[in-house]
Formats: C-alpha cells, sequence, structure tokens
C-alpha cells in the first residue's frame, strides 16, 4: 500500500508503507520555529514493497560517527502530560528542532539540548558497547546524522535504508517525520526524495530498546538487549522507476524451472524488463502490468546446482527500461520425503549449530562481514555444512558469507517463550517481521529451513498463531521447508519415555525440538536410560541441546561447569540421538559463548551463557572436538 503525505498541499512524499489504513498529515506551523509536524499515529512495521539486494545498488553509507542524545525520559517525544508531541499541533518535538538544527535567533528562547555539543557513536553498533554507562541502558537515544547529498540526475529518487535498529524507530530527515518501525531486526527504509537538500541534511532516528510485553520478542529472552542503530544506515539512489524486489528461485520440486518476479517501483506500467543469465545462455524479456508486476518463468539447461560442496553462483542481470541491477544466485532443490531431506534430490545430514549474532570478541551485535567470516569459519572448522541463525533475521553479510562458504542455513524469528498470543496486534508485529525476513533472503539459495518459533508453550492461542504464521510464510515461499523448535514431552507415567506431543508438529515439515537432557533434564549418564519414540515420518532435527562450561576450567567429567562436563555431555546426548530414525541433523546450542543478563554466576558465568563450543573469544573447549569427530563421521557416511 502507499501513502502520500501532504505537505502544505504542494509537497508530497511517497512513504513505502505497508498496510497503513489511517491519513497522515503534516502541517506547517506559523511562527519561526522550523517545520512542525502533526502525525497521527504512525507505525510502519514492514513493507511489502521491499527494496531488495541494496548490496548491489548505487548507494551511500550513512555508517560512521553520529551524534546522540540520552534521553531517559523519552523529554524528546513526550510532553509534560505524556502525550506524544508529534501528535500534538502546537508543540515542537526535539526532532523538529534540535535534529533541524535550530538555533533561535530570539536569545530568550529556551531550548534544553544541542546536539551538535553531544559525543558521538559509532553506527552500525549497539549503544551499549559503546560506552560504560549505557551498558544496561534500556531506553530512548537520538541519534543525528549529517550529510550532503547531490543526486546524480534530478529525476532519480532517493530512500533511506536501516538494515536493523532494536527495537523502535522514528525517523526525521529536516525536521519532517518520515515514519516509525518496529522489530530490531528487520530492514526497513523511507523515501526522501522531495525532503533531501544537497548540504546540511539531518537525519535524527529516535532508537528505543525497550523491551515491552507485547512486543517480539517479549520481555524475557536470553540474550542480550544491545539497542541501537545495530545494522548499516544508506542513501540508496535510483531511477523514478526501479526495479525494487524480485524472486528467482527453482520452482518447488523442479531441476530445471524458474519461477518467481520482477517487481517495479515508480508504477510504469507496460515497461519491458530482461533477465540474463549468461552463463546459462539465458536472455528473456517480459513486460510488467500496470502494478509493475512481471512474473518470471525460465528453464535452465544442466545448471550446476548449489551444494555445500560446490556453492555455485550466477550472475543474473535484471534491466528495465531506467534501471539495471546484478545479483549472484545460487539454484538448488530441498525437500522433505518421509524422513529424509533431500538437496538437488540427494540425501543429507545437517551438520549443524546454532549462533546469536553476538561476537563475543567487541562485545557487541556481530554487524559487518568481517564478523560473519570469524563466525562462519568457526562453524566450518567444526565442519559443519549447516547454521542455526538464532533467534532472529540475523544480518544479510551472515546470509551472504554463508551461501558463498556452502553453509546451508535455517532463519527464524523472535517468536521466542511467551509471546502475547492472543494480542492481534503482536501477531501482526510477527507476521511482519516474517514476511521482512523472507522478503529480504528469498533469492539467497543457502537457506533451506523457514522458522516459526523457539520453544513456545502448547496451548490453543498459541497454535493458532503459529498456523496463522505458517500459511503466511508458505504463501510467501512454497519452496521452502517450515519448522519451529519444539519442545519435548515425558509420558506421564514413565519419565524415561520420551516424544514430541506437539499439535503444532503436524504442520512443519521439519520436525525439531530442543532438549537438555544431562543439564537441565538430569545429569549426562540420564541420556543412557532415556528411549525416544516420535511417531512422525519427518526428517528430525534436534534444534538444541548442551550445557555451560568456562574455557579452561578443568576438573572431573563430574564437575558442573568445567570443559570436562560439557565434553561428556555431548558424548552421551550423541549417542542418545543417533538412536532416533529420523534423525537428520542437529544445531547444539551453540556455537560461542554469548552475553546474556540471567547468566549471573560470578566467575563462571559472569553475564555470559557459557554453552558455547568456543569462548566468546573464540578458544575452543573439549567439546568442541568430540562433535567435529562426530560430523566428520557423519560426512563419510552420507558420501557415500
Ligand atoms: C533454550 C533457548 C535458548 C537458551 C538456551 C539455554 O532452550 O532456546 O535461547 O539460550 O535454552 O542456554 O538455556
Amino acid at each position: 500500500m502507499r501513502i502520500y503525505i501532504v505537505l502544505n498541499s504542494t509537497k508530497r512524499l511517497t512513504l513505502e508503507t505497508d498496510n497503513i489504513n489511517y491519513k497522515l498529515t503534516i502541517m506547517r506551523k506559523s511562527h519561526l520555529l522550523l517545520p512542525t509536524l502533526s502525525l497521527l499515529a504512525v507505525t510502519a512495521q514492514s513493507q511489502s514493497n521491499l527494496i531488495i539486494n541494496t548490496q548491489n545498488r548505487d548507494v551511500t553509507s550513512l555508517n560512521g560517527a553520529w551524534n546522540y542524545i540520552v534521553d531517559q525520559y523519552e523529554n524528546g517525544y513526550y510532553n509534560y502530560r505524556y502525550q506524544p508531541l508529534d501528535q500534538q499541533p502546537n508543540n515542537s518535538t526535539m526532532a523538529e528542532a534540535i535534529f533541524n538544527d535550530y538555533h533561535p535567533t530570539d536569545k530568550t528562547e529556551r531550548v534544553e539540548y544541542d546536539f551538535d555539543l553531544e559525543e558521538t557513536l559509532n553506527v552500525p553498533g549497539s549503544w551499549n558497547a559503546q560506552d560504560d554507562k549505557l551498558f544496561y541502558y534500556e531506553g530512548t537515544i537520538w541519534y543525528r546524522k549529517k550529510f550532503d547529498y547531490k543526486k546524480k540526475s534530478e529525476n532519480n529518487r532517493v530512500f533511506v535504508y536501516f538494515g536493523a535498529a532494536n527495537y523502535e524507530a522514528h525517523v526525521y530527515l529536516n525536521g519532517n517525520k518520515l515514519g516509525s518501525h518496529v522489530g530490531g531486526f528487520t530492514p526497513f527504509y523511507f523515501e526522501i526524495t522531495d525532503f533531501l537538500k544537497e548540504t546540511k541534511n539531518s537525519l535524527v532516528v529516535k532508537v528505543d530498546n525497550k523491551r515491552k510485553k507485547e512486543a517480539v520478542p517479549t520481555l524475557n529472552t536470553d540474550w542480550f538487549n544491545y539497542g541501537g542503530l545495530t545494522r548499516d544506515v544508506k542513501l540508496i539512489e535510483t531511477s523514478a522507476s526501479f526495479i525494487s524486489d524480485y524472486h528467482i528461485q527453482l520452482k518447488k520440486g523442479s531441476l530445471t524451472e524458474v519461477t518467481g518476479y520482477i517487481q517495479l517501483n515508480g508504477n510504469q506500467h507496460d515497461e519491458a524488463i530482461t533477465i540474463e543469465i549468461p552463463e546459462l545462455k539465458i536472455s528473456k524479456t517480459m513486460i510488467t502490468d500496470e502494478k509493475g508486476y512481471a512474473p518470471v518463468s525460465l528453464t535452465l539447461k544442466k545448471p550446476v546446482y548449489w551444494s555445500p560442496e560446490n556453492p555455485k553462483l550466477y550472475t543474473v542481470q535484471l534491466k528495465s527500461e531506467q534501471y539495471k541491477i546484478t545479483d549472484q544466485i545460487g539454484f538448488r532443490t530441498i525437500e522433505a520425503k518421509g524422513s529424509d531431506l533431500l538437496l538437488n534430490g540427494k540425501k543429507i545430514y545437517l551438520r549443524g549449530i546454532s549462533i546469536h549474532e553476538d561476537i563475543g570478541n567487541r562485545g557487541d551485535r556481530a554487524n559487518s562481514e568481517e564478523d560473519a567470516r570469524i563466525m562462519l569459519n568457526r562453524a566450518k572448522e567444526l565442519n559443519c555444512n549447516f547454521v542455526r541463525l538464532a533467534h532472529y533475521p540475523h544480518n544479510e553479510h551472515m546470509i551472504k558469507v554463508a551461501e558463498e562458504l556452502g553453509i546451508m542455513v535455517w532463519s527464524e524469528i523472535p517468536v521466542y517463550w511467551t509471546i502475547d498470543w492472543e494480542n492481534p496486534s503482536t501477531y501482526k508485529n510477527a507476521e511482519d517481521q516474517l514476511t521482512a525476513m523472507i522478503g529480504r533472503d528469498i533469492n539467497r539459495a543457502n537457506i533451506i529451513i523457514w522458522s516459526m518459533a523457539n520453544e513456545t508453550p502448547v496451548t490453543e492461542p498459541r497454535t493458532k498463531f503459529l498456523t496463522n504464521l505458517i500459511s503466511k510464510a508458505r504463501q510467501l515461499d512454497d519452496a521452502r521447508l517450515i519448522s519451529a523448535a519444539l519442545e519435548k514431552h515425558a509420558d506421564q507415567n514413565n519419565p524415561l519415555e520420551v516424544t514430541i506431543e506437539d499439535p503444532f508438529a503436524q504442520y512443519v515439515d521439519v520436525l525439531s525440538f530442543n532438549q537438555y537432557l544431562g543439564w537441565y533434564d538430569g545429569l549426562p549418564e540420564k541420556c543412557n536410560r532415556v528411549n525416544w519414540s516420535i511417531k512422525f515420518n519427518k526428517p528430525v532435527i534436534i534444534s538444541e541441546f548442551g550445557g555451560d562450561a568456562r574455557f579452561g576450567f578443568h576438573a572431573d567429567k563430574d564437575t558442573r561447569w568445567s570443559e570436562e562436563f560439557q565434553e561428556d555431555l555431548y558424548i552421551q546426548n550423541l549417542k542418545m540421538l543417533e538412536k532416533i530414525p529420523q534423525l537428520r541433523g542437529m544445531t547444539p546450542w551453540i556455537l560461542s559463548d554469548f552475553r546474556s543478563p540471567r547468566r549471573l554466576l560470578p566467575r563462571i558465568q559472569d553475564g555470559w551463557n557459557r554453552k558455547g563450543l568456543f569462548s566468546e573469544k573464540g578458544e575452543k573447549k573439549k567439546a568442541f572436538f568430540v562433535l567435529k569427530d562426530y560430523y566428520d563421521q557423519k560426512q563419510l557416511q552420507y558420501s557415500k
């Protein structure tokens, strides 16, 4: 859906926002202050009109130093009656005044902030990692970046694009509110063509990472709530009509037929679009309809399929009348057949590991290609062909580097533990995050599983919530597999008989569950006494198992927190899990130690979840070698 903000009835700003069915009105204030805006309830939670593949567009990075103001009481956003200032016609917000570089000519005017005198934070990056005073801060920080920008051609359009801001962001350019976004791990953008100046632009973002019951995730998680502009920020310049989004992948179940679409932004109908894959001698032209949409249908002759052994990517060029974009796309199929997983028709075993987007060396959210290489090379050392990117969509560098390294991916949304299942806006929020995750990465060959949730309690409202999410995911992408990290259940009469009883299990393609035998559930020896009976004829993935160990703490195998305890826990678990006939992979918890405010034990945890096979600094614990040996054997077994 398209929304127009009318400025003085003459200027028009198009916000590429979705599902907003209320009117936005911006009015100019008559007094000396800068444009004041009165904005009635703006919430742009996601874009159905995505701009994907931003790496290969004409972009200008806005990364680097941004001035910031810590605004614990949200003084710049609410008046003293706690009413949002940008909904009060006669009030100016901090965003308008400070953020517009407003310097009162009248010296008696009271202005209680000044960005220019404030320190800077680096973007991308969390504020927690950059200033000791902000380590535990959860609340609002205002960011400001000043920049000059000259368009390459007068008719071109310009967008400001955020890789992610945790958790809620309100964005202003030169005093004009562009909109807002909810969700800490998905991209969003706004068109700024009509507000952009050649010099001295002032881009202001209010970022608020307060946890909320109705949010996704909710109040309670087991990871650190890093706040801020945590991913890349960039300007994207395009022609008036441009290719914004496309889907080019093998059709479900076919090794030769490619289907999908190309979407223009700018609403040019009857525009000719050419798709070329020179290496496969493909060149095809199609015409867009009145919505700027053109379906894609191609036949590939003898392509080399993307696989972990040969992560082949083809250069794909898309050209419209005004615009050109290139991508590197791999072709592969993925299917669940009985209890088998088939990649390009061949049985596979997922030698996986779970990963948090937490780069321990820096103590921050991972956000760069370099971070992705550090983390994924650790997974490679373990001989992994698969990673579970937990518990939210990771940054694009992770997906792209994994694709290049031949690592398959499980990608998930933060529907974690105790979501507000019966709240329609919570559902909408989760669905928006799902839509944004799938939309951003739909062309990445390495993503094979979309996951809907993690360890959610079995109730009717929860199952309804999750089945609605599944329908949405299948509607957006029918070719990948769907899963969720469920929980095991013990037989009431015989606690050593373990099974999966979740009604949601019938809807997933891959049956995945977390289990902590030997850690939260008994000691490692219990693994020898448990009997698994799983009735579903579906591939099974153990999405988590593990236990904490402090790197360098050595003791006997019965001493909790020691490397030896963790090593034994892995030995016992692998022996036990091997007996599940449908087992087709696992993603033990977890690659590296990660920060979590739940993990308080001094000298052992010190604020870190210690279930990593690597310490946060990248040191290998003993259990690493147990899993690596197991994966080496599995690789042999499946290459026969
Ligand atoms: C789980 C959660 C994960 C936690 C882990 C743990 O089941 O899915 O987010 O970090 O257990 O360490 O307890």
